[in-house]
């Protein structure tokens, strides 16, 4: 995972339900998490990919910012990023990579960990 290099994310939240808790079970709860950017652009496996993974995880709204509609937007994710390739995911101010970057801390159990705020 590369370092932090962006500002901390806006927080958003979805709402849960404590569907394993007795007597509470129609409780709302909200989940807090940062904010997930993903530069993309349309047609790319590795983009799709990311972003049913994150979709998975309850990431919703997820801001996608598409550099192949912009050229500019594409240099900004460069300049920011270091990377030419995409996706390039944001998770709050934390530069996780590309997909490859994105699945191999699902298989080490930590982008939960990333996605509560
Ligand atoms: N290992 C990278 C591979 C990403 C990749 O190769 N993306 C392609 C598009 S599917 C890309 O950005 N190619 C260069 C380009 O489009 O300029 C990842 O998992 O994210």
């Amino acid at each position: 995972m590369a370092a932090r290099t962006r500002p901390t994310g806006r927080i958003h939240a979805g709402v849960g339900w404590y569907n394993d808790v007795p007597n509470i079970s129609t409780q709302p709860v909200i989940h807090f998490m940062p904010k997930v950017i993903m530069y993309c652009t349309e047609q790319c496996p590795f983009c799709v990919m990311a972003e049913r993974l994150l979709l998975r995880k309850g990431v919703n709204p997820l801001e996608k910012i598409r550099v192949d509609r912009d050229s500019s937007l594409r240099e900004q994710m460069v300049r920011i990023t270091g990377r030419r390739t995409v996706p390039q995911i944001f998770i709050g101010d934390v530069h996780v990579g590309g997909y490859d970057d994105l699945s191999a801390l699902e298989r080490r159990g930590q982008l939960d960990e990333l996605l509560k705020a």
